[in-house]
């Protein structure tokens, strides 16, 4: 007997184990590649996973330092603006410290200002009837005087007295228009110009001296004739020195 003989004497049911069992071998060697090939796909799911987590990790802790930062920058940005709100609020309260004095001040300026307006009116009103009242005794107004003519004689001394009385002074020629304006009004009359205190110097009533005057040249004025001469007159547009008792016509000046 053959060996193919004997091993055709094992039958059909030892051939079929035999392939079933390389199925069952095919089988297991699939089964194990799978698994092999499932474990490194865990592994490098693993892997990747990691791999991610860690960037992942990377990127939180960089950005939580950052955010850190930020947050410190923000603190710091925070304090700032509370010092700034404190600094606003004294600043605030400064400026309306300010605003109520300047407020009270302004009141205060504007009642001194009615006042003032009340009184400038009362004023106005009583240059009014001092003009009025003056016009009509007589004076004549001349820029910012008015003046009086007598029509009596009295001497120097008196004529003072007189023009006082009345709450004036003798008249005191201090410019060319005031003489002009004179010369239309007078012919021989006392001004209140005089050398009484010191001979040769010559102050009019309010005590200044005489700068500049329009004394007769022709013959000498002032020339203190007999030496008795320390009254000034007007006469015929000019002025000369005359004893003091001298009977003249006087004029009084007052500035209003
Ligand atoms: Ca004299
Ligand atoms: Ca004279």
């Amino acid at each position: 007997m053959n060996s193919t003989e004997v091993d055709s004497s094992k039958g059909p049911q030892q051939r079929g184990s035999c392939v079933g069992s390389n199925v069952f071998c095919l089988t297991g060697v699939c089964f194990g590649f799978l698994c092999l090939l499932q474990i490194s796909l865990n592994i490098t799911m693993h892997l990747y996973y990691m791999k991610q987590q860690h960037q992942e990790q990377k990127q939180l802790l960089i950005n939580y330092t950052d955010m850190a930062a930020e947050t410190h920058e923000l603190l710091g940005n925070y304090t700032d603006l509370l010092e700034e709100r404190d600094q606003l609020h004294t600043n605030i309260t400064d400026i309306t410290e300010d605003r109520d004095l300047c407020l009270d001040r302004y009141r205060s300026l504007a009642a001194d200002k009615a006042q003032l307006v009340t009184r400038y009116k009362n004023l106005a009103a009583q240059r009014s009837n001092l003009y009025r009242n003056l016009q009509l005794g007589g004076w004549i107004q001349f820029q910012s005087s008015f003046y009086f003519f007598s029509t009596t004689k009295l001497s120097w001394h008196d004529s003072r007295t007189a023009c006082r009385q009345r709450g004036a002074d003798l008249v005191m020629v201090t410019s060319r228009a005031e003489q002009d304006f004179l010369s239309r009004h007078l012919q021989r009359s006392w001004m209140g110009l005089s050398d009484i205190d010191t001979e040769g110097v010559w102050k009019w009533v309010d005590g200044t001296q005489l700068t500049y005057g329009y004394w007769r040249t022709a013959t000498g004025e002032p020339n203190d004739y007999s030496g008795e001469e320390d009254c000034a007159e007007y006469e015929d547009f000019v002025w000369n020195d005359m004893p003091c008792p001298t009977p003249r016509e006087w004029t009084c000046e007052l500035t209003v």
